[in-house]
């Protein structure tokens, strides 16, 4: 009977009870050589179990015990019957006639199975072979069924004194290794067949009677492993964050405030040179707000500006040459990128005190867009932006900026692609070409800021402003092996993901990441 099916009918004992049979076989037989000669109440005892019992009478010092492991092999089920009965290939052998026998009968007589894998078996033990009419001959008088024996002896000893017939019934699936575990006991120096109770608290009233003297105390087991302090637990999508904040930081930039996710048109559209009437502008794209719905707090000078380089240009620019309205820049909406926050940021340095000075900001923060939500978009996702503003900057020092800020991430190999945004003028996105998923993967996309931007936000005009932009949702789903963005966040998404997922290294490949 295999060690398991003994397992399953070893029935399940309280282990005081265990431990009392215990203590009563030592007193009666003095040790116990191997438990595995314990039958309770007539049956075999688990091991488990046994450990537990054994545990405890040892931690009063009333039984010392040691483990004894080792491999035990046993037959599979097909090994059982070919102990039984003989191997496949014998049974070939003992179906054909002295005249021999038609391929096509074996099966009939045999069984399938055995047909198909004595008759290999047989012809390479050379024990049959083919005549001239095709018909499976004999080629010997008599066979000695090695299998049949070696399965025989493995059955009676568990064990064999061939590693390489173990290996070869293994192979067959005739034979399995079993690792047993047992145990040898004997008394203790505290042995006795009564078992106290021990206390396990000192209380008031132990204390106040004075009982505690005589009284048998739990001893404490210091290696016990405390509770898992339960404690918080980082979402992916936050350690991906703190990876990007301190590349940003290793590069020397500042984290701008993104903490008020409502923004007027003005700061998110109109001054990014956005045309009121681009489609990103209609409720079906964003949303906008419908208490508060306006505002226009928003610098009086700075709007004229910008009125006039959309209506009629300026700043070089011929404009869109369209009528302006302030009431649309008053709408309020949550804003639907963080290039919103850029804008108003770009204005103060501008308008700080002592005038322009270079400044290299970042923000990492949610953005809102009404878009379809499927596997990879939701309406909200985190934009990752960086902006760096000082005079005669340079396409090229945008692609360097990429290129570094690429590499700290873990991308390499990238390239660009021209592309189109309402506020940088050229646009690029960006791709990285990703070994794990064997493909060019958009990272996203970039662009140096149109002198219709900057020029009414009161940048001096040498100044150029570069920027790029990606999400943290991608990176994230990518490094954690996240295919469907809605395992990542939402009501779907399940907690023990957030208990149990590693810490992010995104220079790093990650254990799950494709
Ligand atoms: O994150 C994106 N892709 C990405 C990023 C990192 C990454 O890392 C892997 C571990 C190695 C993998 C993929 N994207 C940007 C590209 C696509 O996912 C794209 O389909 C979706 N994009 C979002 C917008 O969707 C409408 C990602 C989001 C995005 C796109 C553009 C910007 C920001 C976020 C921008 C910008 C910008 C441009 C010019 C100036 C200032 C900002």
């Amino acid at each position: 009977m295999t060690s398991s099916k003994m397992a399953a009918a070893a029935t399940s004992v309280s282990t005081d009870d265990l431990a009392q049979f215990i203590l009563n076989t030592l007193d009666r037989d003095g040790a116990i050589a191997s438990s595995a000669d314990l039958r309770f109440q007539g049956q075999q005892v688990e091991n488990q179990a046994l450990h537990g019992a054994l545990t405890s009478l040892e931690r009063r010092e009333m039984i010392t015990y040691e483990t004894i492991e080792f491999d035990k092999w046993v037959l599979t089920a097909e090994g059982a019957d070919i102990e039984a009965n003989g191997s496949h290939e014998a049974k070939v052998f003992n179906a054909i006639p002295a005249d021999g026998l038609a391929i096509g009968d074996l099966g009939k007589k045999v069984g399938a199975e055995s047909a198909k894998i004595g008759q290999g078996k047989a012809f390479k033990n050379k024990w049959i072979g083919k005549g001239k009419d095709g018909k499976l001959v004999r080629l010997v008088a008599t066979i000695r069924d090695v299998t049949q024996e070696d399965l025989a002896t493995i059955k009676k000893t568990h064990a064999h004194s061939d590693a390489k017939v173990l290996a070869e019934l293994k192979k067959r699936k005739l034979c399995d290794k079993e690792k047993v575990t047992h145990y040898r006991v004997a008394k203790g120096t505290h042995f006795s067949t009564v078992i106290v109770k021990q206390a396990t608290d000192l209380t008031v009233d132990m204390l106040l009677s004075g009982s505690w003297q005589n009284l048998d105390f739990k001893k404490y087991n210091f290696d016990a492993l405390g509770q898992e302090p339960s404690g918080g637990h980082l979402h992916p999508l936050m350690k991906v964050r703190e990876e990007f904040r301190q590349i940003f930081f290793e590069m020397g930039f500042e984290e701008m405030p993104t903490n008020r996710y409502v923004e007027s048109s003005f700061w998110n559209f109109d001054a990014l040179f956005q045309p009121q009437q681009h489609p990103a502008r209609d409720m079906h794209d964003t949303f906008f707000l419908k208490n508060p719905a306006t505002s226009n707090r928003f610098p009086k000078a700075c709007m004229e500006q910008v009125k006039q380089v959309h209506s009629t240009g300026g700043f070089g620019s011929i404009g869109y040459g369209y009528d302006w309205k302030e009431e649309e820049a008053e709408k309020l909406l949550l804003r639907t990128h963080t290039t919103a926050v850029s804008s108003n940021m770009l204005y103060k340095l501008a308008h700080q005190e002592g005038g322009f000075t270079p400044a290299k900001y970042f923000s990492i923060d949610r953005v809102f867009r009404n878009e379809t939500v499927d596997a990879t978009h939701l309406a909200e996702f985190h934009q990752v932006e960086g902006v760096i503003a000082d005079v005669g900057l340079t396409l090229g020092d945008l692609i360097g900026f990429i290129n570094v800020f690429c590499q700290k991430m873990g991308v390499t190999n990238i390239r660009f692609k021209p592309a189109y945004n309402p506020y940088t003028e050229p646009s690029m996105e960006i791709f990285s070409y990703h070994q794990g998923l064997g493909k060019w993967v958009e990272i996203g996309n970039s662009g140096m800021f149109r002198p219709e931007m900057l020029g009414p936000l009161g940048l001096p005009d040498n100044v150029r402003v570069i920027a790029w932009g990606l999400s943290l949702e991608r990176p994230t789903m990518i490094k954690y092996g996240i295919d469907n963005i809605r395992e990542l966040l939402g009501h779907k998404c399940d907690l023990e993901m957030i208990q149990k997922n590693p810490i992010c290294r995104l220079d790093k490949k990650m254990g799950r990441e494709n």
